[in-house]
Order: structure tokens, then C-alpha cells, then sequence
């Protein structure tokens, strides 16, 4: 038996992720503590914890975001540690600064790595440095609309404005030509100091079709890093990713070895602990840095059906100061993953779907895994986001994880919400699809424009 690195681990999130954060804590034999708002009472994570605390209103902001009732949670249930899963508080600085204040280990790497990649241009800026290849673009921050013209005009149309802060998809405009970088420096401007108080702006060269894959990193406290290879989360509709698959289909053996390489000198030379991944996009067999996060991330699970690597159990022992259970040289990629992202919401539409689930019957068998908090009689909520299930498949090959997809889609039942199951059916089903020739502006032209999604 291996020691135990901590006592008992505080989950501070919602959903599928705490009850993937629990399993990993119990299988090292750690207590739980599930803290949960009142619309979240019946969850399947609250259910199996060994303790749980009610901190607060259903609306995030009174609940899981509110930081008091967390520490408090902690404190009065003596929690060694707190994993904050993804989203909510997972990359607030702030947040990771006093849990380790009030002496708890902050699951995830330190507040001054997290407020460094916060910042699009410092992140990017240091991973240049550091030999990962960026978009071409400004050096630094751009002052304003002016300079960002004399800039846009000598690097050539189109380009992208960009804000430091930014995410999601906000605070980003195109300049196609001369004429439109004034309005897009503006706009996205202005944008950014709403959303993000912060305007601090960038320019980059805009890639007209590229791919977003991502490489997955561990770095422990002793030296030890290394990459798990990449996910390929092209597949996406309003900068939510809709179903994410590792290997990426566009990469050779080469190219992954050589781009995981690049990340594994980088995030060393940063003294980055935890788990982090890389964004890049991908255009003409070439990779350019845009973004690091530095969170456990939703589509997790199709790296670890590669490599058979429990990362949240990785993530866990390396705050507890562990040495990583791995080595680059033992760590080989083993077959095809694909995820699903089954959200309660119209298939067409994309309207959120609450209520109770009147039926549920998941599918099993080999080489199929579903990371889901739902049962059968558990209302979804309709205070946070629609992500009820995650269908993960793995396979031999690509092909053999599509045809177990399919049989998975098939045989998965849920009653009393609308969910994304047709798509998914839908999409594992389409010749672009089986071939892996998509990238990321394919979803949005497969299931229609926004004002008017169309039933393919
Ligand atoms: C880009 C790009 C093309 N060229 N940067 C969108 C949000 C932010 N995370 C980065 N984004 C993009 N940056 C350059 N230089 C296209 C996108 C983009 C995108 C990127 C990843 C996944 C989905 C996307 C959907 C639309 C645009």
C-alpha cells in the first residue's frame, strides 16, 4: 500500500467533475468533503461524500463562488486540501492565495502561475521565450487604435484584435481590412473593459481554418514534468466544445513528439507545478501557442483512456509534494478516445433543457466510460450550465472508437429533458466526421447559424 497524501480533500465544485474528484480521492483512500448549494442537495457527489456542507443560495455567486463559506467549510470539517475541479474559482488567483493562507493546499499550481497565464499577453510573451511557437503578431500590449493600424498594415489583413483578459470568445474582433481595424480595436475594446475590467489589448495574425488541439502536462515539485500527448477540441459552437477526441486525427506520431517536447522544456523552465494544458491552433502543419490553462480540464478523460494515467489522481499527489507516478519514457499512447458532451438542451437549438430526468438507462460494455452525476428521478438544476454526462469510448483504432460510439449513442437513454444526444448521432455519423477533416468553423456551418439552427 502506498501512503496516503492527505486526510481529507474539500471538493469546491458542482456536477460530473466533483464526483470524478471524489472517485480519485477514494481510490487513494482519502475522505471527501462534497460542499453544495441548496438547489444541489441531491447530487450524486453530496450522496457519496463522506461529509457535506450546504454554503449557500443556488445561484453560483452565493454558493461556489462565495470564498468565506468555502474556508469556512474546510475549516470546521479539518480539510488538508481543496480541488477546485474546473471553472467556478479553478483559475482565480485570488482564490488559490487564500487557501494556502488559511493552511490548505491549493490543488492546482500557485496563485503566481495561474495570474501569469490569466494574462493572455504575459502568457504569451513567456512561452515565446521559452521556445513555443506563437501567432505571429504585436509585441506586447497595443496602446491604441492607431498603433494598432501601422501594426495591422505592416504584418497584412486579416488580423485579430484581442484582450489580454480576455476568454470565451469575448473581447475578440477580426479586422479584415484597413477599414475595419479602427471599429474592431474599439469595439473589442470596450468590450474587454466590461467584462473583464481590464483593456489591455493584443494583435495577432488571423489563421483562417485552423484546428485547436491541446497538449495535456503534469510537473511535480522534484522536476519531474511530462506531457500526455494531445486532444483535438476542434469540434465546438460558440466556444463551447461540443465532443473533443485524442489523438488528434490531423497529428502524426512525429509532430506529437516533437510539440510535446517543446511544452515539456517550457512548463520545466517555468517551474509550473500541477496540471496544465497548452491551446494551440493548428494550420498547415504548423503550431502556434495561444492560450494555457491552468486547470483540470472537461475533456480530461479521452487523455487518460490513452494513456491509462488517473490525472486527478496525479493532480493530487503532486500538491501533496509526491513525486509524479511517471516518467516520459513509460508513458505510450494505446488506441483512439472520443468524448461527448451531453448537455440537457435542444439538439437544435441549444436551449437549456432543466427538469427531472424520468428514465436513464447509460450504456456499458467494454471500452465505454460515462463521467455523469445524473440518475434516474435527479432534477438538473437550471442555475448552471447544461453539461449533465460526458459518453467517453475508447478503441484499438479510430474507426473501432466511432463504431463503438455509435452503438454507445444508441443504446443511451435519458427521459425528461431534451439532451445532445441526436447530434451526437448525428456527427458520428458524417463522412467529415469519420474522416477527421474538420476544424474549428465545422460545427457551426454543420448545425446552422445561430438565428436559425437548421434539423440536417
Ligand atoms: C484565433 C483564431 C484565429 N487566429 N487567433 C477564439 C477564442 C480564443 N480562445 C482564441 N480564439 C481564436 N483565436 C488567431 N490568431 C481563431 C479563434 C477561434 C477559436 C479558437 C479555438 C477554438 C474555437 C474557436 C472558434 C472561433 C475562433
Amino acid at each position: 500500500m502506498e501512503p496516503r497524501v492527505f486526510d481529507k480533500v474539500l471538493i469546491a465544485n458542482r456536477g460530473e467533475i466533483a464526483l470524478r474528484i471524489h472517485h480519485a480521492c477514494k481510490e487513494m483512500g482519502i475522505s471527501t468533503v462534497a460542499v453544495h448549494s441548496t438547489a444541489d442537495s441531491d447530487a450524486m457527489h453530496v450522496r457519496l461524500a463522506d461529509e457535506s456542507v450546504c454554503i449557500g443560495a443556488a445561484p453560483a455567486s452565493e454558493s461556489y463562488f462565495n470564498t468565506a463559506a468555502l474556508l469556512t467549510a474546510a475549516t470546521i470539517t479539518n480539510a488538508d486540501a481543496i480541488h477546485p475541479g474546473y471553472g467556478l474559482l479553478s483559475e482565480n488567483a485570488d482564490f488559490a492565495e487564500m487557501v494556502s493562507e488559511h493552511g490548505f493546499v491549493f490543488i492546482g499550481p500557485s496563485a503566481d502561475h495561474i495570474r501569469m497565464m490569466s494574462d493572455k499577453i504575459t502568457a504569451k510573451h513567456t512561452m515565446k521565450r521559452l521556445g513555443v511557437p506563437v501567432v505571429p503578431g504585436s509585441d506586447g500590449a497595443v496602446k491604441d487604435a492607431a498603433a494598432a493600424r501601422r501594426l495591422s498594415d505592416a504584418m497584412g489583413y486579416p488580423v485579430l484584435v484581442k484582450a489580454s483578459a480576455g476568454g470565451g470568445g469575448r473581447g475578440i474582433k477580426i479586422a479584415e481590412s484597413a477599414d475595419d481595424i479602427g471599429t474592431a480595436f474599439a469595439t473589442a475594446q470596450s468590450e474587454a473593459k466590461a467584462y473583464f475590467g481590464n483593456d489591455e489589448m493584443y494583435i495577432e495574425k488571423y489563421l483562417g481554418r485552423p484546428r485547436h488541439i491541446e497538449i495535456q502536462v503534469l510537473a511535480d515539485s522534484h522536476g519531474g514534468v511530462i506531457h500526455l500527448g494531445d486532444r483535438d477540441c476542434s469540434l465546438q459552437r460558440r466556444h463551447q466544445k461540443v465532443l473533443e477526441e485524442a489523438p488528434s486525427p490531423a497529428l502524426n506520431a512525429e509532430q506529437r513528439d516533437q510539440i510535446g517536447a517543446q511544452v515539456v522544456e517550457a512548463v520545466g523552465t517555468l517551474g509550473y507545478l500541477g496540471a496544465g494544458t497548452l491551446e494551440f491552433l493548428y494550420e498547415n502543419g504548423a503550431f502556434y501557442f495561444i492560450e494555457m490553462n491552468t486547470r483540470l480540464q472537461v475533456e480530461h478523460p479521452v487523455t487518460e483512456m490513452i494513456t491509462g494515467i488517473d490525472i486527478v489522481r496525479e493532480q493530487i499527489r503532486i500538491a501533496a509534494g509526491a513525486e509524479l507516478s511517471y516518467a516520459q519514457d513509460n508513458i505510450t499512447f494505446t488506441g483512439h478516445a472520443i468524448e461527448c458532451r451531453i448537455n440537457a438542451e435542444s439538439p437544435v437549438t441549444f436551449t437549456p433543457s432543466p427538469g427531472r430526468i424520468s428514465y436513464y438507462h447509460p450504456p456499458g460494455g467494454l471500452g465505454v466510460r460515462i463521467d455523469s452525476g445524473i440518475y434516474a428521478g435527479y432534477v438538473v438544476p437550471s442555475y448552471y450550465d447544461s453539461l449533465i454526462a460526458k459518453l467517453i469510448v475508447h478503441g484499438k483504432t479510430r474507426n473501432e472508437a466511432i463504431m463503438r460510439l455509435r452503438r454507445s449513442l444508441h443504446e443511451y437513454v435519458i427521459e425528461g429533458v431534451e439532451t445532445t444526444i441526436p447530434l451526437h448521432q448525428l456527427l458520428c455519423e458524417n463522412a467529415d466526421f469519420v474522416n477527421g477533416d474538420y476544424d474549428i468553423h465545422w460545427l457551426e456551418n454543420f448545425v446552422g447559424p445561430e438565428d436559425q439552427p437548421h434539423a440536417r
